[in-house]
């Protein structure tokens, strides 16, 4: 009897988690399995074992590009390896000018014990929390959680330090400096940010930095809903920095069309034609670096 009442609420439990496993692409034991099913030779014939959380452990598959004027770095091809000045981080440098970009990206993995190193000299950083928190100290000290995010200025002293584990996407660029105003340090999270008005367009759109002169890069917050797409085809000077932090989606590079998931990351050049679609069931947002009020010239 007390078994019978305890069977009841497993079967429901087993029943949920599968239907969440499922939705989310995973293998499992519910779910098209990854490996082989090795019950009868040739089962890969009719199991169609390349789903896509599959592909990725497909031996040599990546889909990873490097264009002329856009890269896709995907998680499967991201490379780890101690960052140079900080302590026990490892990071993966994903954009650097060495692919045509006047800015830095890179994830930072950093565990108990973690401490930055500070940024080469006139070089202002922006960081953004994935997972974990960081404390930030910069005069007083900050607790950065997921969401949260900090900009600081070229030359201004501060330390980021990790008791657990975190990870965290920063974005370094030479400060382009015109007149005398100076950006200032700014700490916050995206929810406390309004929607912006975005005309003709249907995503919606945050901005964490002030879009006044002294800032040379903004960093937006784009979210779509599944089926919601760029209408302007955009073609423009600005460089971006792209991580795909919820979603998936088709982005458009040019004349390429790549499927796109979470944890992707993109590198679109100037010019570079550029245009995406939320697909699936659940919102898309990214994150997006954006030089801005520079004379282009
Ligand atoms: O602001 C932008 O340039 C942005 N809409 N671009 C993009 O999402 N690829
Ligand atoms: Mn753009």
């Amino acid at each position: 009897m007390q078994l019978r009442s305890l069977l009841l609420p497993l079967l429901l439990f087993l029943f949920v988690i599968k239907g969440k496993m499922a939705e989310q692409g995973m293998c499992s034991v519910f779910a098209p399995s990854c490996e082989a099913n090795s019950e009868t030779l040739y089962s890969k014939v009719t199991n169609p074992t390349l789903n896509p959380s599959c592909l990725q452990d497909l031996p040599g598959f990546t889909r990873s590009v490097f264009e002329r004027d856009h890269a896709l770095v995907t998680p499967e091809s991201q490379v780890f390896s101690p960052l140079p000045d900080w302590i026990n981080t490892s990071g993966a440098y994903l954009i650097t000018p060495a692919i045509g970009a006047h800015f830095v990206m890179y994830l930072a993995k950093m565990q108990a014990g973690s401490k930055s190193a500070v940024p080469l000299k006139d070089v202002e950083r922006f960081v953004f929390v994935v997972q974990g928190s960081v404390a930030l100290e910069v005069g007083a000290v900050y607790n950065l959680n997921v969401d949260s995010y900090a900009y600081l200025p070229p030359s201004m002293e501060h330390l980021i330090k990790c008791d657990e584990s975190a990870t965290i996407v920063l974005f370094e660029r030479r400060y382009a400096q015109i007149g005398t105003d100076v950006p200032e340090l700014k700490i916050g999270s995206t929810d406390e940010h309004p929607l912006l008005e975005t005309p003709g367009e249907i995503f919606e759109l945050r901005k964490l930095l002030p879009t006044s002169g002294p800032y040379d890069f903004n960093i937006h917050i784009m979210d779509f809903k599944p089926g919601e797409y760029l209408n302007v085809k955009e073609v423009h000077y600005n460089q971006h920095g792209l991580l795909l932090l919820e979603g998936q989606g088709i982005y458009r590079l040019g004349d390429k069309w790549y499927p796109v998931q979470a944890g992707d990351v993109i590198w679109m050049a100037p010019f570079v034609p550029q245009w995406y679609c939320a697909l699936g069931k659940n919102r898309t947002r990214y994150l997006l670096y954006k030089d801005v009020n520079r004379n282009p010239l």
